[in-house]
């Protein structure tokens, strides 16, 4: 039986991905480069630092850690102003109304995001409130593929993995879910999404009901 859903922030609730791509490409810009949209889908996911070392790897360029460090505040500088204009109208379609119904259903909620940004987002739409549990980046030592943000959040709600649903739009986030023995919704396309039990495009045309009868399990 389900007893909780694990939630991904960026990309499943709201879309912030475009924002952090917008960053960094404004930072690669200026080192000389540019990074497209293509490139930015294997950083979905990923935290800041292993992210920068993936760009800066992608533009050639080996830096001390100490000029990595600024270049990798100066990208959150960048991404904050593009957050500081949210509001609740950017949560993500079907968001508010399938967490009504998980609610009614009686199942646990926990967020499970890499971010460190992640409690701003959420006051920023209005949904600090609604999980049982909120693991973000300040939270963790590890980021996704590994599991350690979805167990965290697995153990903060007294649930076992193996009654937890985790909601990923990320290969590295569905890997995560996988690695920590539990189930995993695709929210976005099946060919990306390969490891995935399921795949939706997005919260949008989906029902709990819907959805656990298709994982071929109940709510409990
Ligand atoms: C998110 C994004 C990643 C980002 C990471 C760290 O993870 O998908 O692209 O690099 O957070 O974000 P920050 O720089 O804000 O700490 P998630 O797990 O919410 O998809
Ligand atoms: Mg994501």
């Amino acid at each position: 039986t389900i007893k909780a859903f694990l939630f991904d922030l960026d990309g499943v609730i709201v879309d912030t991905a475009i924002f952090h791509y917008q960053a960094w490409r404004r930072m690669a810009n200026e080192l000389g480069f540019d990074i497209s949209e293509e490139f930015n889908e294997q950083l979905k996911g990923i935290s800041r630092v292993e992210s920068l070392e993936i760009i800066l790897q992608h533009g050639n360029l080996v830096l001390p850690e100490e000029r990595k460090a600024e270049l990798a505040a100066q990208k959150n500088q960048w991404y904050l102003e593009l957050v500081s204009r949210m509001t609740p109208d950017d949560i993500l379609p079907g968001v508010p109304a399938f967490f009504s119904q998980v609610h009614d259903a009686g199942i646990k909620t926990a967020l499970g995001s890499v971010s460190k940004n992640a409690r701003l987002i959420l006051e920023r739409i209005g949904m600090s409130n609604v999980f049982g549990t909120v693991i973000d980046g300040n939270k963790i030592a590890r980021g996704k593929p590994d599991p350690e943000v979805f167990l965290k959040g697995a153990e903060e709600l007294g649930v076992s993995p193996a009654d937890c649903v985790v909601f990923e739009d990320a290969v590295a986030g569905i890997e995560a879910a996988k690695r920590g023995g539990m189930l995993a919704v695709g929210i976005g396309s099946p060919n990306v999404l390969t490891q995935a039990d399921i795949v939706w495009p997005s919260l949008e045309h989906v029902t709990v009901t819907q959805l656990l009868k298709s994982l071929d399990r109940s709510a409990g």
